[in-house]
């Protein structure tokens, strides 16, 4: 099964976040955008993984979330992966304090290495992928002249997320969720 662990967002937030994202469409060529339902922050990807590892992934999800208290994250900012002159992914992300997020995500990367799977080389960065651009393409002029309305945005639980490939685009089931009870 294809698995991560991410912060879901409220409907409201996907709304705005969609409202965006169909301002934007005019000016990229060639993305693929995701679904508005879809719309979420990654904290770890975990890929394919053995259903022998989802007991310990549930124990690990579980003890993550009660360490961790909610937070607030404000999408204020857009980006580009993995630079806006050659972009592959379109963003929505914050400029502000990505702190708790980045402790929790280093707390699953620290249980996941524990559970035998390889380390994450990238660091943990918050962001909602808006689109995905088939061929990298020169996004700077549109980072440099879009302003986001702050959004602020109330985490609080963690959803192990499976996802299926499919050729129409994948599909989210939360296989658990948990509150951050801290
Ligand atoms: P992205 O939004 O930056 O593309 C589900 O695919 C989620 O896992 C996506 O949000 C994706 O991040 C993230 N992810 C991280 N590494 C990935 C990889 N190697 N393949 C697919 N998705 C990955």
């Amino acid at each position: 099964m294809r698995l991560f662990f991410c912060v879901e967002l409220p409907p409201p937030v996907r709304a705005e976040l969609a409202r965006l994202a169909a301002r934007l469409r005019p000016r990229v060529r060639g993305a693929k955008w995701v679904e508005e339902e879809n719309l979420h922050l990654t904290l770890r990807f975990l890929g394919e993984v053995g259903e022998d590892l989802l007991p310990g992934l549930q124990k690990l999800g579980e003890a993550a979330a009660g360490e961790a208290a909610p937070f607030e994250l404000v999408l204020d900012r857009l980006g580009a992966f993995p630079s806006p002159s050659r972009a592959r992914v379109l963003w929505a992300g914050t400029a502000g304090d990505a702190a708790p997020f980045v402790a929790l995500a280093a707390r699953l990367e620290e249980g996941v290495q524990r559970l035998g799977l390889p380390p994450e080389e990238k660091t943990a960065h918050p962001h909602v992928t808006l689109a995905r651009l088939r061929i990298p393409g020169d996004l700077a002029s549109l980072l440099g002249t879009t302003a986001l309305t702050p959004l602020p945005v109330g985490l609080d639980a963690l959803t192990l997320m499976e996802s299926e490939l499919r050729p129409e685009g994948p599909r989210y089931t939360p296989l658990a969720r948990w509150p951050f009870r801290r």
